[in-house]
């Protein structure tokens, strides 16, 4: 933090994984970076007052709130509402916080529904504050160096894009959650895992999806074990794979699965184009795969390059000596870096999205839901 920096208050709303990551990630963010505004940890908000205290306490929360809406209010000092609640509890916060002038920082996917993603776009343009959703992915080192070598033209024109998101933990012996609930959750392995590639690929081709040629959504775990003993039904996907092609021409595949046995969090997106290709694994997430097709045959091949070097690779130089790695809550907390610079009117290392941006995302996925309905292919446009 520069010591002339600005006083940020800043309200996070959850209390569990979410809640945890962006404390985290407020809490370190002006401890490694030097930031233009401080964010101060003015109140967390829960809906279970008990275990909110030992959060608050735990995690360096000046205040602790069961009242969402009073941290939205126009005159409740918060300067940004940062939302890590079930996909059904985004719109009610954000738009609450936009027509109160302030900031919203909002997680993944934008909302449960195409429809609230629409009004939160719309409540967004309509707004002085910024918005800021946590797609945390593009602030690994290895992505973000993707997205820069794909836009400096190393691999030529993109041809196929090729995302995975796998992982396994939801067999039918897990509970029933939130997660597993479509009126809550939207969707299930779709949102929760394709809006991360499908951002990932958006974000590092530069191009939008046109169209989806076809899907196959697909429930396996029809029923849980729900907190009271009884069974509960399972309602959302828990399989979702894709065709699709981008505005250029590109094709593109996207697969998410919450049952793929092996594959805790493997979350990949390759991309291949006519002078390259590159390929990012989060399972090994400080490397970037790249092979550069022109370079003579003899030598030619896939090249490991570890994202950890401070003249080279955005937010190395905030951490550590190279190859002192970094994990999973280092994106959260290069992404609250981020913020901070865009807030204090800078130019963020790597592009953030907002509200708009997202609202593209969930129109994808809405086209992949869409065409596996249909059984048919389906335009965007007809979504936007
Ligand atoms: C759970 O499936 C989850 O934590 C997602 O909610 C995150 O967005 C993803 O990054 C990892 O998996």
């Amino acid at each position: 933090m520069t010591q002339d920096a600005t006083p940020l208050q800043v309200a996070l709303i959850g209390q569990r994984f979410m809640g945890r990551a962006h404390s985290n990630a407020w809490r370190q963010a002006p401890r490694f970076f030097d930031l233009p505004v401080d964010p101060r940890q003015h109140t967390v908000v829960g809906r279970d007052a008990a275990s909110l205290e030992e959060f608050r306490e735990r995690w360096g929360w000046q205040h602790a709130s069961t009242d969402w809406a009073a941290v939205c209010a126009a005159d409740s000092g918060i300067d940004l509402v940062d939302i890590g609640t079930p996909n059904d509890v985004h719109e009610g916060p954000a738009v609450a916080a936009l027509e109160a002038g302030k900031h919203v920082a909002c997680e993944k996917p934008l909302s449960a529904t195409l429809d609230a993603a629409r009004r939160m776009r719309d409540a967004a343009a309509a707004a002085a504050g910024k918005t800021f959703v946590w797609f945390n992915y593009r602030r690994c080192p290895a992505v973000a160096l993707m997205h820069e070598l794909v836009r400096e033209g190393r691999i030529g024109e993109v041809l196929h894009v090729r995302g995975t998101y796998l992982q396994s933990w939801g067999g039918p012996d897990v509970p029933m959650l939130w997660r597993f609930d479509k009126e809550r959750a939207g969707s299930g392995a779709h949102g929760d895992l394709n809006a991360h590639i499908v951002d990932m690929a958006r974000f590092v081709t530069g191009e939008e999806v046109a169209r989806v040629h076809g899907a196959i959504e697909k429930t396996f775990v029809t029923e849980r074990r729900a907190a009271d003993g009884s069974m509960a039904a399972s309602t959302v996907d828990d399989v979702v794979s894709f065709l699709a092609t981008f505005s250029g021409g590109a094709t593109a595949s996207f697969e998410a699965s919450r049952l793929a046995q092996g594959h805790l969090n493997r979350n990949t997106l390759e991309i291949n184009g006519t002078k390259g290709s590159v390929r990012f694994d989060f399972e090994d997430m400080n490397v970037l795969e790249f092979v550069d097709a022109t370079e003579s045959g003899r030598t030619r091949g896939w090249r490991r390059i570890m994202c950890t070097d401070a003249e080279h690779h955005p937010y190395a130089a905030a951490w550590w000596p190279d190859a002192h790695v970094i994990g999973y809550e280092h994106g959260f907390t290069n992404m609250v870096a981020d913020i901070c610079v865009a807030l204090g009117g800078g130019t963020p290392r790597v592009p953030l999205p907002d509200f708009a941006d997202a609202f593209e995302t969930q129109v994808v996925l809405e086209g992949a839901l869409e065409a596996a309905r249909r059984g048919a292919a389906v335009d965007l446009a007809e979504l936007r």
